[in-house]
Order: structure tokens, then sequence, then C-alpha cells
């Protein structure tokens, strides 16, 4: 095992990294901006190093300054946590040219999977489910027209560089095609430098499922079970559970089986996740893979009893995987509430500033992960994700209960902070949400304007028109 790591990242995701290191007796060296010089993680890691001013491009993205503190300090490895660095190819292959163990999967293998239609070409020859679709990035919008014509409408266009739902278009007829075509393409060119897309058939109302793998670097894998991510905002996950709820055992396990064999065939390693829509009659279709530990791992965590860091450090250290299939057992049901400094009133604005009151649940089978603190300055420089409420119960009715219990408690306030804890209630008090059958249409109802008073009576004729 690793003596000293470098974590390359901020916020609860890098005080994570930092306990697993410590329960591992391994070293710790923080990197932070100078926005975050009072952070929690600077506080508990055995070193921290400044690399930079508040803006990410200088600091948690700056790969130079982040491989100089790793040498200054005598890191052996780097651990990326997400976003950020953390499924940057090109990051990892300097972390190996200077010596560094990459916390992740070897660029080659990051690079192609991080490629989304080159995965999707990859994970078809596996034997993996698709979506209808083409099997290459497409050129002329002409082309690309005559193949949307055979999937047939809806078709989602999706840039090959994109990930995270960015690049992506959905059209519903031929006659918006052309237009929507050439509009993805410049979008995925000038975000990602990268204008191929393809295109696959768009299927509404599924549910976003997703699942957990640990491959080492000698062919064995296991499988971690299933996430439901269908309640996000704009691609950004709100509430999370494992397993998927509403599922057949059979569906359960032939959509684990399935991620672990793409992972085998690609020459995976690490903490990896497996992206599938699964639709009304249970049937899934692969759409991307996460390279990294994420936001969400605490999940898997709870209803598997693995620590998914430890397991991660194990596997970049080169110990062989301890863990066989027969070791994981899916033990009763977990919630994520996604906290985030922002007004679900104001459009999900950011509304960072000091917390003036910050005391996070507690009690039975209640997890929190944050960073923050009583006084803690919420800046904004960076994604608004405060904190994450995980809950555990024999039973996801129980779980129910004992994730309202946890949001209850929760106390945090400061001028003009608001939090996404009364969406992430309304979400949980939803009547299709607690059957646990919901898709990712469910945080679009809650959004829409209520009913408007019936207004078909004489007098006040409708001005809806549908
Ligand atoms: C899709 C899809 C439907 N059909 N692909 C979004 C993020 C990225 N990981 C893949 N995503 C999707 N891909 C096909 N062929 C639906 C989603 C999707 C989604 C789309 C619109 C609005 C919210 C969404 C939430 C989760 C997934």
């Amino acid at each position: 095992m690793f003596e000293k790591i470098l974590i390359a990242n901020r916020g609860e995701i890098a005080l994570r990294v930092v306990r697993a290191c410590r329960e591992l007796g391994v070293r710790t060296v923080a990197v932070y901006s100078t926005a975050d010089r009072d952070s929690a993680v600077v506080r508990l890691a055995d070193e921290a190093v400044c690399i930079g001013p508040p803006e990410s491009r200088l600091s948690y993205l700056n790969a130079p300054a982040i491989v100089e503190a790793a040498r200054r300090t005598g890191a052996q490895a780097v651990h990326p946590g997400y976003g950020f660095l953390s499924e940057d190819a090109d990051f990892a292959e300097i972390c190996a040219d200077n010596g560094l163990v990459f916390v992740g999967p070897p660029p080659e293998v990051m690079s192609a999977l991080g490629d989304k239609s080159r995965a999707r070409v990859l994970m078809g020859a596996a034997g993996l489910p698709l979506p209808p679709g083409s099997l290459e990035t497409l050129g002329t919008a002409e082309r690309a027209r005559a193949v949307a014509e055979e999937i047939g409408y809806p078709v989602i266009i999706k840039g090959a560089a994109g990930g995270g739902g960015r690049g992506m278009a959905v059209v519903w007829s031929e006659r918006d095609f052309t237009e929507a075509y050439e509009r993805t393409r410049i979008a995925a060119q000038a975000a990602f430098g990268d204008d191929r897309v393809y295109v696959e058939r768009y299927l509404a109302q599924a549910r976003h499922v997703e699942v957990q793998v640990l491959c080492d670097g000698y062919g064995n894998g296991v499988h971690l079970g299933t996430r439901d991510c269908s309640v996000q905002r704009r691609h950004q996950k709100l509430v999370e559970e494992g397993p998927a709820p509403a599922l057949s055992g059979s569906t359960l396990d032939a959509l684990a089986e399935t991620a672990l064999r793409g992972a085998l065939s690609a020459g995976y390693t690490g903490a990896g996740t497996f992206e599938f829509l699964v639709d009304e009659a249970e049937r899934f279709h692969f759409i991307e893979i996460n390279c990294r530990i994420q936001v969400e791992h605490p999940v898997t965590e709870m209803i598997t009893g693995v620590d998914l860091v430890h397991e991660q450090l194990h596997i970049a250290g080169g110990v062989p995987l301890r863990l066989r299939q027969s070791d994981v057992r899916i033990n009763g049901v977990a919630l994520e509430c996604r906290v985030n400094v922002e007004d679900p009133a104001r459009n999900f604005l950011p509304t960072p500033g000091r917390l003036t009151r910050f005391a996070p649940p507690s009690g039975p089978f209640t997890r929190v992960d944050t960073h923050g603190y009583p006084g803690y300055q919420v800046g904004p420089y960076y994604d608004s994700l405060l904190a994450k409420v995980v809950v555990w119960a024999p039973e996801r009715d129980l779980a129910l209960s004992r994730m309202e219990r946890a949001l209850h408690e929760f106390d945090v306030a400061g001028p003009g902070v608001h939090t996404t804890i009364p969406f992430v209630r309304r979400v949980l008090d939803d009547a299709a949400f607690r059957k646990g059958r919901y898709s990712t249409a469910l945080v679009e109802r809650l959004l829409a304007p209520a009913d408007p008073p019936d207004v078909s009576a004489p007098h006040a004729p409708s001005s809806r028109t549908s």
C-alpha cells in the first residue's frame, strides 16, 4: 500500500478520501485553492499545499501545479475524486510520466471509454444491449438524417466527447432534425473541441439505473448492485437510491452481470459505473461509463458494506481484489439526498454565503458526507454540493421515513443561503416516488406549474389550445 497520496480535489469528496486514507494508514496531502484556505480538508490532511487562485482552471484543473505538489511532498499516488481531472486521460498520463500512480483506470482505457461513441461500439461488441442507433459517429446532416429515419423518432443526438448530459439534443420529428444536428455539432465543438456526434433512439420515461463495479489489474472483478438515479434536474442528480426499486430480481441480476462483463472486456480497473436506461418492460440499454468514484457511491457502501475508496486504493496499489462475487450481498435499501446551496424557487440558482447555522442530522443508520461547518463560507467558484444525507434501512418504507426524519433535523442557514432540502423533501413525498415507480420525467413533473384552476366554465374561455 502507498505511504502517502495526494488528493486532487476539494469539498466533501476530498474529506471522504482523507478519511479512507487515515483508516488505511496512508498519509495524505491536500491541495487547495486560496478560496479553500479554511476548508476542513486542509485541517484534516497530514499536509496541505496551496496550488493557486480560486478559478478551477488555475487550481484544481492545474495539472503542473498538482504534479509539482506531489513531487515536493513525496506523494506516490493521486486520487482525483470526481469532476475536475478525474476522467482526464491526459492527466492520468502526466501522472504516470512523473512516476505517480493515478487512482483510476489506465489512461488508454479511460480515453476509450470516455469517448461515448467508442464506448458504445466496444460495449456493443461485448454483447451489451444498446439503444437502437448509429454504430459510428456521423458526418453530414444528410447522412445522419437517413440514420435517424431508420431508427425512428424520437431520437437523441449525443456528442461523443460529452458526458453527464452535456451536448445532447432530443429531436421529436424529422422536421427538426437538421437544425438540431448542426446546433449539437457546433455546441460540441465549442464545449469539447470535438464535433463528433452519434444518434440513438430516444427512450422517453426510462429509468436511469447504474451498476457499480470494481476490477483489479489481474482480471478479477465484482459488481456491487444497482442505483436508481432517475431523479435529476438538468443532469444534476438530486436523490439516488439502491438497489433500484420496483425491478425484478432477475432484471437487477442481469444488469449487474452485464455491466461486469462490459468492464472486464474493456480491461477496466478500479471503481467504475455503468449507466443503463431501463424501460417500462424492464428492457435495459447501455448508455455510458463513468470512470471515477461517483458522488452517490455511499448508497452502494451502505447496501454492501464495502468501502469503495479503500478498494480503489488497494487496486491502485496493485493489491489483488480480495472480494469475491459470492462475498457481495445486497442488504436493505439506502437513499441519498443531495443538499446543494441553491434556491429551488429561483431555478436552482446558487446562493453562496456564510453558514451561520450548520447542524447536520445524525442518529441511527444515518451518514452525512459534508465539508460544511458553522461559519463556513460557501463560495461562488465551485459546484454547490454542500452535503449528502444517506440513510439505510432493511426495507424501503423505513428508509423513506428515516430520510424524512434526517432532513427534518438538518439545520442549515445563513444570510441569503438557500438549499435543495425543501425540494428533495417534495420528491420524497411524491406518490410515484414512494411507490418506487418513477422515471427521469419525475422532476419535470414536480417543477411544472401547478394545474391552473378550471377555466373551462362559461365566461372564462380557456386560452389553452390543447
Ligand atoms: C438517453 C436518454 C434517452 N434515450 N439516451 C442523460 C445523461 C447521460 N448520462 C445520458 N442521458 C440520457 N440518455 C437515450 N437513447 C435519456 C437520458 C437521460 C435524460 C434525458 C433528458 C432529461 C433527463 C435525463 C435524465 C437521465 C437520463
